[in-house]
């Protein structure tokens, strides 16, 4: 059986009640939680690693494969439950309204309310049963997008806060601009890649740490996607809300897009071993069963339609 993703746009109501009915299930059995305690984990260690250390799947090439299978981990395990149920993903270049049916009480659920931020729409509010179990939020002055330290957050409920710490989702242009891109990753491999060089990161760029001269502020695309929806996309227990695999799902569409754009360049870099940062043949952290080589294709797991 071919898997096919697809824009959530284009789901029927049976599709996405199935889907969410995976989901909880999943949820249901520890299987989701796990894989929040993952996130958690391996992004604090990137983060507190920024500068120099082991960085897997944040500030690093690692970012997309990193994710990939990270994201077939959750989708095989709703496949159990389901077996024709997929990821889909959420194109916020062009879906960026409030009122998408993306934030539908039969889909995602909406925005956090006024004062807390609790969700209270739709399959993922604490009230319609979606408890946070390893919910976590940042300790110390530095901003979420580089603070690896974190204490236990006692709130069991979603949190978001549309639009608030970041007004504006990415613009088809921006993504153009980046996708155009034709190096997948430059040294130093973090979150300076690119920094006062002429060769951009195409990793670094998409991952939102780099932007272009004529380009406003830091933290675009996939930066700007966990920072406008805010609440738990803001800090690494994001996973927490279920947008999180729509978001990155889109993320894992646009490396296949510029793959299939530049097939003549290195696909993924670095090809030789390197200290911090996991090289084409590195099988990846925490499951080492997979290395980039190994997940490049993403034909091998599901399509898109
Ligand atoms: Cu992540």
């Amino acid at each position: 059986m071919v898997h096919v993703r697809k824009n959530h746009l284009d789901m029927s109501a049976t599709e996405k009640r199935r889907f969410v009915r995976a989901l909880r299930k999943v949820k249901e059995v520890g299987i989701y939680d796990e894989l929040v305690g993952i996130h958690i984990r391996i992004n604090s260690g990137d983060y507190l690693d920024k500068d120099k250390g082991r960085r897997w799947g944040h500030m690093s090439p690692g970012l997309f494969p990193w994710h990939r299978q990270y994201l077939l981990l959750l989708e095989r395990a709703m496949q159990r439950f389901d077996p024709t149920v997929t990821l889909p993903y959420w194109d916020w270049t062009k879906d960026q309204s409030q009122d998408s049916p993306l934030w539908g009480d039969d889909f995602m659920g909406g925005n956090g309310r006024p004062g807390d931020r609790q969700v209270m729409t739709g399959p993922f509010a604490r009230v319609n049963g979606w408890k946070l179990n390893i919910s976590v939020v940042p300790v110390g002055d530095e901003h979420p997008a580089f603070n690896g330290h974190y204490t236990a957050d006692d709130r069991d409920f979603l949190v978001r806060d549309m639009g608030t710490v970041n007004p504006n989702l990415p613009t088809v242009k921006e993504l153009e601009d980046t996708l155009a891109l034709t190096t997948y990753d430059t040294p130093p491999f973090n979150y300076t890649s690119g920094y006062g060089s002429e060769t951009q990161s195409l990793r670094n760029h998409l991952e939102g740490y780099a932007k272009f001269p004529h380009e406003a502020e830091l933290g675009k695309l996939h930066g700007a996607g966990h920072t406008w929806v805010g609440g738990h996309m803001l800090y690494i227990g994001s996973p927490n809300d279920p947008i999180f695999f729509l978001h990155h799902c889109f993320i894992d569409k646009l490396w296949t897009i510029w793959q299939e754009t530049h097939p003549d360049v290195p696909q993924y870099l670095p090809v030789e071993k390197h200290p911090e940062v996991p090289s084409l043949h590195t099988k990846l952290a925490p499951w080492y069963t997979m290395s980039p080589a190994d997940l490049l294709d993403h034909k091998k797991f599901y399509r898109y339609a």
